[in-house]
């Protein structure tokens, strides 16, 4: 597939995904989703791919879904072609994505890095979701991830207000796991995913899907799914491996077996 809103980038075992719609400060249209979920589904497919980041622009993430394609919807063509339809898809990528986020985090563009595994944010990053100010509501998850990210009172006042949250704020709230300078953004998610890529990639997969799983799941259900998962990673030539290497005191060489 041809991509005319995003750059697709491999770096070693890293692919780098970017939203590149300058003028539209990388506002999500149907156009933009279909590319992500091929470039998502391709990365995902690919053996030697082990870790994604999706990043923006310093300027902006993305400012929210497409404000210009939804203007003239009405119910029935929103509803009778599920608008927005797909990004499970992007949800459902099993191996590792980070979102680094600088600049406007706004309304879809706040819920797509919500669906990232984690989010890296420059110190310049707004998160918010300001859909209440053009009389709707979040629609790709905001309301829900928000909330379990951030818990209840501040989703109610961000949503309910549409002020936004800056990095350092963000950072207290639990919603991003680090902040670094903007100007060094890339650079820092990118190591960050290669730190990740270089983990044994059955066990990496294993940790995200356990980790989901408690979004999901009651406590002792999830438990019982993570112990699974644990003693599955013991039929693998990896865990053979990586307890060899510690023994022998060695590095391990992964093999994603
Ligand atoms: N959609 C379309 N175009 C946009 C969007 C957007 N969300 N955001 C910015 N743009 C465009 C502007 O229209 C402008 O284009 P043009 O030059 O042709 O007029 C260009 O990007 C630059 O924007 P500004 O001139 O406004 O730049 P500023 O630096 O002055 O302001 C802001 C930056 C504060 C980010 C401002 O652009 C803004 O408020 N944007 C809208 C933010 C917003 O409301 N986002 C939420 C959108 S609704 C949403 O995301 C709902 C998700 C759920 C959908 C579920 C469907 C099922």
């Amino acid at each position: 597939m041809n991509y005319e809103n995003i750059l697709v980038e491999q770096r070693g075992a890293v692919t780098l995904i970017t939203l590149n719609r300058p003028k539209a400060l990388n506002a999500l249209n149907t156009a933009v989703l279909k590319e992500l979920i091929d470039a998502f589904a391709a990365f995902d497919a690919d053996d030697s791919q082990r870790c994604a980041v999706l990043t923006g622009s310093e300027k902006a993430f993305a400012a929210g879904a497409d404000i210009k394609e939804m203007e003239s919807q009405g119910f029935a063509s929103m509803y009778a072609s599920n608008f927005f339809q797909g990004w499970e898809k992007v949800t459902s990528t099993r191996k590792p994505w980070i979102a680094a986020v600088a600049g406007y985090a706004l309304g879809g563009g706040c819920e797509v890095a919500m669906m990232a595994d984690f989010i890296i944010a420059g110190d310049n990053a707004q998160f918010g979701q300001p859909e209440i100010k053009l009389g709707v509501t979040p629609g790709m998850g905001g309301s829900q991830r928000l909330t379990l990210a951030v818990g209840k009172a501040k989703a109610m006042e961000m949503c309910l207000t549409g002020r936004m949250m800056g990095a350092e704020e963000a950072e207290r709230s639990g919603l991003v796991a680090r902040v670094v300078p903007a100007g060094t953004l890339i650079d820092e998610a990118m190591k960050t995913a290669e730190a990740i890529a270089a983990m044994a990639p059955l066990a990496a997969m294993a940790t995200k899907e356990q980790i989901n799983a408690a979004f999901e799941m009651p406590l002792a259900q999830g438990i019982a799914y993570e112990r699974r998962l644990f003693h599955g990673l013991f039929g693998t030539e990896d865990q053979k491996e990586g307890m060899a290497a510690f023994v022998g005191k060695r590095e391990a060489e992964w093999k994603g077996r």
